[in-house]
């Protein structure tokens, strides 16, 4: 193995150190991380979701709960809590994205019991964590191309590997020709959930519906704070509660290290976008939903240093934690 060492949070990690890590969660967090196989990429690697969840006081109170009751009594309290299905890392070259998801479980763990919020949080708020989206893109980009941005399916007639994760949703799939060639950074695949992991991410949502109130999805780079709609200049029917969700969870990002966010819809702030998770999520019905663009703005790009992950992890984790408390009020 040519990456020696351990897993660490200021470092960024290969596949391998990020399975290895989820179960070492896990282990360590029986009561409160869960690791859900949600399905398999085009390459057979596994895609896991990290659920996060905590007993309420009358349920940690009572668990010695070998009896069947009380485990269906909890079950039923876990199904009517809110929960939050968060994703990273649905482009492979963007690797400060799954840097942020495993510190944000990470953070999770470590301070539920003892930050009160996070305590609050968390007793209130399930997450479903994807650390990695595009599995084998990420393992493509370690090994073989850095700037790696697709999956790694293969293409009927033409030499050009990989879907566009983020173009292969069913929304508005078909409306911009400019995704429909496989040699393109953005091709959208020959269908709507064409790809596994699309369909794999897209079926677990739609199964969790009921409790799922905010889809937030993690890019790089560019420093923005994004909302719906990316297929249309038209606004969503919510936009000002989200517009001002996003103006205050971007100041708040601003105030540790005063890193500069630009917030708005997608199609607007960066650029128009057929078939992206954000829109979707939107569309079925979960009326928060937020796409961060982490840092830097082009100076690293996508080559952005271990030194900044920490600072960015803290920053964004601000912001996070802000929409999660507005998600809660309302
Ligand atoms: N940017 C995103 C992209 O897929 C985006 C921007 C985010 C579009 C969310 C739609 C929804 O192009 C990067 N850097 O990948
Ligand atoms: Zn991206």
């Amino acid at each position: 193995e040519d990456n020696p060492g351990r897993h660490s949070y200021a470092k960024y990690n290969n596949w391998n150190k990020i399975v290895a890590w989820t179960e070492k969660m896990v282990h360590k967090h029986p009561k409160m991380v869960s690791r859900i196989k949600i399905g398999t990429t085009v390459e057979d690697n596994p895609l896991y979701v990290l659920k996060i969840r905590t007993m309420v006081l009358p349920e940690r109170n009572k668990c010695a709960c070998s009896d069947s009751r009380n485990r269906r009594q909890i079950a039923g309290k876990d199904k009517r809590r809110k929960a939050i299905f968060m994703d990273c890392g649905i482009h492979a070259r963007e690797w400060i994205s799954p840097a942020f998801c495993q510190w944000f479980v990470y953070q999770a763990t470590k301070t539920y019991g003892k930050n009160k919020i996070m305590t609050k949080l968390l007793d209130r708020m399930n997450f479903y964590v994807l650390p990695v989206f595009n599995v084998d893109g990420y393992i493509w980009s370690w090994t073989q191309n850095r700037m790696w941005r697709k999956n790694r399916s293969r293409n009927q007639n033409s030499k050009c590997i990989g879907t566009d994760l983020n173009r292969n949703f069913n929304v508005s799939w078909n409306s911009f020709p400019n995704t429909n060639d496989p040699c393109q950074e953005i091709y959208r695949g020959p269908a709507p959930e064409s790809e596994k992991e699309t369909k794999a991410v897209s079926d677990f949502i739609r199964s969790h519906l009921k409790s799922i109130k905010a889809y937030i999805t993690f890019h790089s780079y560019s420093q923005m704070l994004l909302f719906p709609y990316g297929y249309t200049s038209e606004l969503p029917p919510n936009h000002k509660n989200l517009a001002k969700v996003a103006k205050i969870a971007t100041d708040v990002l601003s105030t540790p290290y005063e890193t500069h966010y630009t917030y708005g819809p997608i199609a607007s702030t960066i650029y128009p976008t057929s078939g992206s998770s954000l829109d979707w999520a939107y569309n079925l019905g979960i009326k928060h939903t937020f796409a961060f663009e982490l840092r830097d703005k082009g100076r690293f790009g996508f080559l952005l240093p271990e030194s900044q992950i920490k600072p960015t992890c803290k920053e964004t984790m601000l912001a996070l934690k802000f929409i999660v408390k507005y998600i809660l009020k309302h």
